[in-house]
């Protein structure tokens, strides 16, 4: 009798598919009425050899079925959920995690480097903390000229710094450590104090450019930055120039773009000023070249048809998982 029950029982233990139908199992067995309870409780209605004979063995039943309903259990309840079941799926596909991708201003600074680049140019970098030098004296912007008043700026308390206004400082750097003839472009962040709105932020990014050459004119600036258009906005473009006004630049022009028959401006631009020559070292007669600064966010807009500038800086994924 007592065998009988321990060969069902272990029978049963090897079948059982989940916890659940084991804990019933063990239930019927070892529960408050499970069949090996109810026989050990009967033991006391035994004569004393009989008891202790029947006991002895009874009490070794309970005690390998009880190892073996304990170790199965552990099977189910520590074993990942894949191997309940003995088997794993070789084809299921795999879970592919998340990858991030480049800010669309990143993309768009890498697509500028890279025309330029293919016309000459080499890409340089300057400090967003700036000198008054740089920034201004150096580019023919002295104190007290009512020029400063073109760009907002955040000075650096009691430190004779600021966070610079535009590009433009690394040229004067750049032409000092440098001998022409050279042409570089220069993209990088700048800061002004002004109010956002739609199209203008207290930081956004600039690239300028610059070449000096011994004859370096106003017609090869059209010619180049006609061809940056054309690939940058992948189709012929109608670029014109107007009559502006920048202290390191003469003549200085506004550069305008025709975009759905809009003419947008898009740059400042002109002939690099003789001051600016004479502050970093070069002769005016020998050399001439010219100079442009150009907002890049306001590209990119143009590009992709963004309305706001503030977008960019958002960390919306909405509107940074389009690109
Ligand atoms: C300048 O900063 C001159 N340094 C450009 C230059 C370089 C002229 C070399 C001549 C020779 P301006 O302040 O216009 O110019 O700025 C140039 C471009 O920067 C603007 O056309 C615009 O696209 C962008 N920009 C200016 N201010 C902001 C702003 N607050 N937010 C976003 N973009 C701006």
């Amino acid at each position: 009798m007592l065998n009988k029950i321990k060969e069902k029982f272990i029978k049963d233990i090897r079948q059982a598919k989940d916890l659940k139908e084991l804990e019933e199992i063990c239930r019927c067995c070892l529960g408050r009425k499970g069949e090996l309870t109810k026989i050990l409780r009967s033991l006391k209605d035994l004569s004393g050899e009989e008891r202790k004979e029947k006991g002895q063995i009874a009490n070794q039943i309970k005690k390998e079925l009880e190892n073996l309903f304990q170790e199965k259990k552990l099977r189910f309840t520590n074993d990942l959920p894949h191997r309940q079941t003995n088997w794993i799926d070789v084809t299921a596909p795999g879970i592919l995690p998340d990858q991030g991708h480049l800010h669309p201003l990143t993309l768009v600074q890498k697509e500028i480097e890279e025309i330029f680049q293919s016309m000459g140019f080499s890409v340089v970098d300057g400090p967003e903390v700036e000198t008054e030098q740089y920034n201004f004296n150096a580019l023919n912007v002295p104190k007290d000229h009512p020029a400063r008043d073109l760009w907002d700026t955040f000075w650096l308390k009691d430190l004779d710094l600021l966070l610079r206004t535009h590009t433009s400082p690394v040229q004067a750097r750049y032409m000092e450590k440098n001998n022409p003839p050279l042409r570089i472009i220069v993209p990088g962040r700048c800061f002004r104090h002004e109010a956002t709105d739609a199209t203008h932020d207290v930081q956004f990014y600039q690239f300028e450019g610059l070449m000096v050459g011994k004859k370096v004119s106003a017609v090869n600036f059209k010619g180049i930055i006609e061809e940056f258009f054309k690939q940058f906005f992948k189709s012929d473009v109608k670029v014109r120039l107007r009559p502006s006004y920048f202290p390191f630049v003469e003549p200085g022009f506004e550069v305008d773009v025709k975009r759905n028959g809009d003419w947008l401006e898009i740059m400042g631009a002109g002939m690099v000023h003789p001051n600016v020559f004479k502050e970093v070292g070069y002769n005016p007669n020998n050399w001439q070249g010219f100079a442009f600064g150009a907002g890049l966010e306001r590209l990119a807009m143009i590009k992709y048809q963004i309305d706001d500038i503030r977008l960019f800086y958002s960390s919306d994924l909405r509107f940074l998982n389009q690109f």
